[in-house]
């Protein structure tokens, strides 16, 4: 027995095993930022069969940086229910009522594992660069690793089919944007078309993520603040109980589609 050899097919068994697991899925969903890491969570523990495609080595997104590199983020009232259930602490902001700091770190590393230990596979390094649009309908993603994507290789890319895509992939709606301009689908939007983010206004932005958190063509959902870009909301900076309570929203959308 050669121990090189046989840590070096092990790797290669059980990430294919994985890998082949993922082709076909109930979800499939686009970026791992904090509100798609929790529709993974709760995605997951209701029994669907997901995984997160995230371009980045580290899942997390947004979260890891605080405001401006400072680490730390804030979370309103409403949203204290999803940090205690992943288990993430927080402090009350004593000058300002019903808003409370965390630890941006101990936010995306708690996101991460909950969403994995309910389940859900995270696959990093992996580029959404399309999707599939067969029969009028959205049917999956077409994928292929970052690095082949950084170095624009010409390589083909692998294809996984699912019955619902969630675009997770924040400010720039990738999905979406290839949704409707290659696809040329009609979104679920006031012109069918992508609105654009408006510049900061909290409140009206924390409300209006979760509002704009829907499907937007049959089989095309999205969270966080892809949806927020899709649907004109306003920016609101460090704060992300808009993103937890976006991603516990589309979850329990997707669950209701794919049940019924
Ligand atoms: C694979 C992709 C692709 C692709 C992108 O931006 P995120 O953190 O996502 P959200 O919406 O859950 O959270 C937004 C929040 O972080 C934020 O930016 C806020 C609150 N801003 C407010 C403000 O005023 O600025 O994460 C999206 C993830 C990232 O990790 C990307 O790398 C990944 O999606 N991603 N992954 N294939 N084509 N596109």
């Amino acid at each position: 027995m050669l121990i090189e050899n046989v840590i070096s097919s092990a790797i290669v068994r059980s990430f294919s095993k994985k890998l082949e697991q993922a082709l076909l899925l109930d979800v499939a969903i686009v970026g791992g930022g904090p509100s798609s890491l929790t529709a993974a969570r709760d995605l997951a523990r209701a029994g669907l069969k997901v995984a997160v495609f995230e371009r980045k080595l580290a899942p997390g997104g947004g979260t890891w940086g605080g405001g401006m590199l400072f680490n730390e983020v804030v979370v309103q009232d409403s949203a204290l229910h999803i940090l205690d259930s992943f288990g993430i602490r927080h402090q009350p902001i004593e000058s300002a009522g019903g808003y409370h700091t965390l630890d941006s770190v101990e936010m995306a590393s708690a996101l991460i594992y909950g969403a994995v230990s309910s389940g859900a596979k995270i696959f990093n390094a992996v580029s959404v660069e399309d999707i599939v649009f067969k029969e009028g309908k959205v049917g999956g993603l077409v994928i292929n690793w970052t690095p082949v994507e950084r170095l624009g290789m010409h390589v083909d890319p692998l294809t996984v089919i699912s019955r619902a895509v969630l675009d997770g992939t924040g400010h720039p709606s990738e999905i979406m944007k290839l949704a409707s301009e290659k696809a040329q689908i009609r979104l679920n939007t006031e012109t069918g078309k992508i609105l654009g983010e408006k510049p900061m206004w909290v409140d009206s932005g924390e409300a209006s993520t979760v509002e704009n958190t829907q499907e937007y063509y049959p089989g095309l959902f999205a969270c966080g603040m892809s949806a927020n870009n899709v649907a004109g909301g306003y920016r609101m900076g460090p704060i992300f109980g808009g993103m937890l309570l976006s991603g516990e929203k589309v979850a329990k959308l997707i669950i209701q589609k794919l049940k019924a």
